[in-house]
């Protein structure tokens, strides 16, 4: 397809070539991103529009929720309501499922609606996640574990990253695509077909202030990347941390790279501190996509039955060298 394809003009040109991306989808896609322009604009305006700081309110998992937060929830739920195709929105930022209409319709709609939270206020890349699943029985009223699929059964996942540029990556099941927010039209634009991750590479990306509690195969890989070339691994880490996922697999989708945030010690009852439904699965969807892969530490996160909606889980993504250390040393423990 010719770089700078309109995003509304790729959908059409895909379900033509073939590939399985119904009106209704389509149409979901369409208001989904429309909105996230609409919010780009906004985090571009940051202060002059007051939206900046806490919103002084706690969400369902008992973070404190930053005005972005809840301002991006509100507007994504607004952005997808004329969808007759949606049967309800699951959200990071809300307890329960939303039903759209009468609940009824082809597809359910999850997201994180504003992912980095603590860089809103300090200039720094964040994003949205989405996921989108096929409702199990379209006609009957919304339930819960309607969401409650395995990540390897969506039906398109992506994010939009509001950085430097403002740019969409997305899946439908056959690859990557990556689009580019063009100012002056206010559409995003096809800017790379087929993303693919190398399968090595030399960067980690890890919060290294948690150290001290990780469990031992992760001490023991993050050991040997700061060994270097002296090392079992005889070459050279660098390391990066934006502490924003969509950035930081922004990058990994770009350069290669493994992206870790594993379960640690801090709370042990907690296995970790993303959020499966809403990061993990759509993320590592995106990951298998472009050729890399997504674990838990033993098993391949896409496979996971989810048992609630806001279940956490441990993740390590990327370049698939990498990914399958971190596996074998999991497997050997
Ligand atoms: P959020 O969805 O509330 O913003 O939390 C998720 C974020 C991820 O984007 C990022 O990888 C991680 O939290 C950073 O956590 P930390 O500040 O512990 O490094
Ligand atoms: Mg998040």
């Amino acid at each position: 397809m010719p770089l700078k394809t309109p995003f509304r003009q790729y959908l059409g040109q895909l379900q033509l070539a073939g590939a399985s991306v119904p009106p209704g989808l389509q149409d979901l896609l369409v208001s989904l991103t429309n909105t996230c322009v609409t919010l780009s604009d906004e985090v571009a305006q940051g202060a002059l529009i007051g939206i900046l700081g806490s919103a002084g309110t706690g969400n369902v998992q008992g973070e404190v929720q930053q005005k972005l937060d809840v301002i991006a929830n509100d507007l994504l739920i607004a952005g997808v309501q004329s969808c007759q195709s949606l049967a309800g929105i699951a959200s990071e930022e809300i307890e329960d499922p939303l039903p759209v209409g009468k609940g009824v319709g082809d597809y359910l709609l999850l997201f994180d609606p504003l992912d980095g939270s603590s860089n809103i206020d300090v200039n720094v890349s964040i994003g949205t996640i989405f996921s989108i699943l096929k409702k199990p029985n379209p006609n009957a009223p919304l339930t819960t574990a309607d969401f409650l699929q395995a990540g390897r059964t969506q039906v398109a996942a992506g994010y939009v990253v509001y950085g430097p540029q403002t740019t969409l990556a997305i899946s439908l099941g056959e690859g990557v695509d990556l689009f580019t927010l063009d100012a002056v039209s206010g559409e995003f634009l096809l800017i790379k077909q087929g993303v693919q991750i190398s399968e090595s590479t030399r960067e980690f990306a890890i919060n290294m202030s948690n150290m001290r509690h990780w469990a031992a195969p992760v001490k023991r890989y993050v050991d040997e990347c700061l060994a270097g070339s002296g090392g079992v691994r005889q070459k050279d880490f660098n390391m990066r941390w934006i502490a924003s996922m969509v950035a930081d697999v922004h990058r990994v989708l770009s350069r290669g790279g493994v992206f870790m945030y594993p379960w640690d010690q801090r709370d042990p009852k907690k296995p970790g501190k993303l959020r499966l439904m809403y990061e993990a699965n759509p993320m590592g969807f995106l990951v298998e996509q472009a050729g890399g892969a997504v674990i838990n530490g033993v098993d391949t996160i896409l496979d996971l039955q989810p048992q609630g909606l806001h279940e956490r889980v441990s993740v390590m993504l990327g370049s698939k060298e990498e990914v399958n250390l971190l596996r074998q040393y999991h497997a050997a423990t």
